[in-house]
């Protein structure tokens, strides 16, 4: 019997352990005894970081939408698998059963197909958090077209460089979506994406705010009527285990973005397994996870990890303001959500604004927090665990990348003892290793160094699309025989790791490596401070000197800001020491954030160089409007 449900913290060393010693026999155990295959593999794993080069299940057949769907229509066809919440509370959720998902899903990728989708070929996804999406996905999947899904807040620009880059046949789009209070014109986006990628032959339109739009001839349908007359049956494409399922897009530090290239059979086993551990997902729970179904969280943690275990999970449409800042907690209570799944600046801006739109709503139902995405800082931590959990509910803080395809280093509630601002343990399979710069692996506890991962995982990226030098250069370069994450991390006294940021961010002060997250930490803790970012400028003495963006809370009362900010640097003096004290710090209405919510610290670092020429593209961040204002004011 394999251990698919980790339940105590003997059974996590244990399998671990097992694990780490024999991979291959473990994983091997894991496929085999929960999942749908047409045919078993031939050989569990086949690997050459130098290359490099990573094979899971080879030899298998599958399709992942029978692990998501069809395996489950015997005993789970009237079990809710999707529950869509729309943007206005005032519209009806809906309630899409597992056999409801089947059907749409069938009918959509006889849709593709009649609209001429063949495997292999990529269709770039460009709708709202509206059912379509994770159907449309689905339906690639089944007929094993390569689904690149942007996310719908991106730009023309990042639309069309995305289509081209893979060379996307066909769009799936919507009128348009609603955000909040407001609307956005997709299908105007799509327009004019198009307008440089002239290889989409065919665009469909899926209609969700009844806007008017142009239709161009020969190129655009909507999809309803094609859905109406479509069959409910189609057959699932057979695929192979290393089959590419999806690309997805992540910005690097430099140059255009990489399209993450992610095959099959491993990252099923993987999402499915870490969903269920990480999540102490239980058959009748109601999960959800806020992110958007354009990043990998949402891929792995809305879409193929929660379906392919039978669990009900949320899709929210709408955004954690409207129509008020209790919305979220309005629908955990609405759908009594067992796991509640989110991002630190999601929790930072809501308590923010104060804990009253917490207490408004019954939370009983909450077991498991999760957080991923960033740092998450210790004030933003106690909120979460005392407001949002009363303390009742273990919170995960799951770090891992679009690369990594699912979580690497997380407790699992109940099981491993939290502690605040860490990630803790690897997750079963995960390899860490923390290196120094000369390249030499820093071993034992209490060390702080790059993180890096020196075996491969069933759901690791294994290229960037067209560009397999870039994947190699990047991620297996840096430390020989070792995937790279970028990312710094420091181990505790008993092995917890922490993640400290993505290096480029650790600013050397006199000699004194700073990473930016302590720091803000200490910033954070102040009661005046809603959030702050930290980078380096140049500085005559100390090399690098430290420069604080910080946003205050909207509390109505203004305050001394000299006071302010002497009050800031004495929590820093105190947390850290005076070697981590601000040379300058700037107030700011916001901090210039991508979409998902990461703070672009490159931008702050580039204007407290005073070299503000250059920014790069900004058209994709969330709020662009606060960058003229910062270097306004900047000092
Ligand atoms: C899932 C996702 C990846 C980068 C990663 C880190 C940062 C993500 C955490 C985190 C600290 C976390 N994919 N990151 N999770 N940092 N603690 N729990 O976010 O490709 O968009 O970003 O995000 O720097 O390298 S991602």
């Amino acid at each position: 019997m394999s251990n698919y449900h980790i339940k105590t913290l003997e059974e996590y060393f244990q399998v671990y352990r097992k694990s780490i010693r024999e991979p291959e026999n473990f994983w091997e155990e894991i496929a085999e005894e929960h999942f749908l295959w047409r045919k078993k593999w031939d050989n569990v794993l086949s690997w050459d970081f130098s290359k490099p080069e990573v094979k899971w299940f080879e030899g298998a057949k599958l399709n992942i939408t029978e692990n998501c769907i069809d395996r489950h229509l015997a005993t789970r066809g009237d079990k809710t698998a999707i529950i869509f919440e729309p943007n206005n509370p005032d519209e009806a959720s809906q309630h899409i059963t597992y056999r409801q998902l089947y059907e749409q899903v069938c009918r959509m990728a006889n849709v593709l197909k009649s609209q001429g989708v063949k495997k292999g070929d990529r269709v770039c996804i460009y709708l709202p958090m509206i059912p379509e999406l994770a159907i449309s996905v689905l339906a690639c999947a089944r007929i094993g077209a390569i689904h690149s899904v942007v996310f719908a807040g991106f730009s023309s620009t990042a639309l069309a460089t995305r289509i081209n880059d893979c060379d996307c046949q066909m769009v799936i789009t919507a009128d348009g979506s609603y955000r909040g209070a407001k609307t956005i014109d997709l299908k105007g986006i799509v327009d004019e994406a198009l307008l440089s990628c002239p290889d989409v032959k065919n665009v469909l339109v899926a209609k969700r705010i009844n806007s008017d739009i142009n239709m161009k001839d020969e190129r655009d349908v909507w999809l309803q009527p094609l859905l109406d007359n479509a069959s409910t049956n189609c057959p699932a494409e057979i695929m192979a285990s290393e089959d590419t399922l999806f690309i997805l897009y992540t910005s690097g530090s430099t140059g255009k973005p990489k399209g993450m290239v992610h095959s099959t059979a491993g990252y099923m086993v993987y999402t499915a397994y870490t969903f269920k551990n990480i999540f102490q997902y239980r058959e009748n729970d109601v999960y959800w996870c806020t992110a958007d179904i354009g990043w990998i969280t949402g891929h792995s943690y809305i879409v193929y990890g929660p379906l392919s275990n039978g669990a009900t999970t949320i899709m929210f449409e709408g955004v954690p303001q409207y129509p008020d800042y209790g919305r979220f907690w309005q629908i955990v209570e609405k759908h009594k959500v067992n796991q509640f799944y989110t991002a630190p600046t999601a929790i930072r801006a809501l308590a923010k604004q104060g804990s009253e739109w917490v207490e408004k709503y019954d939370l009983s139902s909450l077991k498991v927090l999760g957080t991923v995405g960033e740092p998450i800082n210790e004030e933003a931590w106690h909120w979460y665990n005392e407001t949002v959990g009363k303390k009742r509910s273990p919170i995960v803080d799951t770090w891992w990348q679009t690369e990594t395809g699912g979580i690497m280093i997380s407790p699992i509630p109940f099981v491993t003892p939290t502690k605040p601002t860490y990630a803790t343990l690897p997750f079963i399979g995960i390899q860490p290793a923390l290196m120094d710069e000369t390249g030499e692996e820093l071993k034992g506890n209490q060390k702080e160094g790059r993180l890096c991962i020196k075996y491969p995982w069933p759901s690791m990226a294994r290229t960037i699309w067209g560009n397999h030098q870039r994947y190699k250069d990047t991620y297996f370069s840096t430390f020989e025989n070792k995937y790279f994450t970028g990312d710094g991390a420091l181990r505790d006294e008993v092995g917890y790791y922490r993640i400290t940021g993505r290096v480029d961010d650790v600013i050397i002060v006199s000699g004194h490596n700073l990473g930016t997250a302590p720091i803000e930490d200490a910033i954070n803790e102040h009661p005046a401070v809603a959030e702050s970012a930290i980078v380096g400028f140049p500085h005559d003495i100390k090399g690098s000197a430290l420069y604080g963006y910080v946003t205050l809370k909207d509390t109505g009362e203004t305050r001394n800001q000299d006071n302010l900010k002497k009050e800031i640097n004495q929590l820093i003096s105190d947390r850290i020491g005076a070697i981590a004290k601000l040379d300058k710090i700037q107030f700011t209405e916001g901090l210039p954030k991508t979409r998902s919510g990461k703070i672009m610290r490159r931008i702050l670092r580039k204007i407290a160089e005073k070299d503000t020429s250059n920014l790069g593209d900004i058209s994709t961040l969330l709020n662009p409007e606060v960058v003229q204002n910062i270097i306004d004011n900047s000092l």
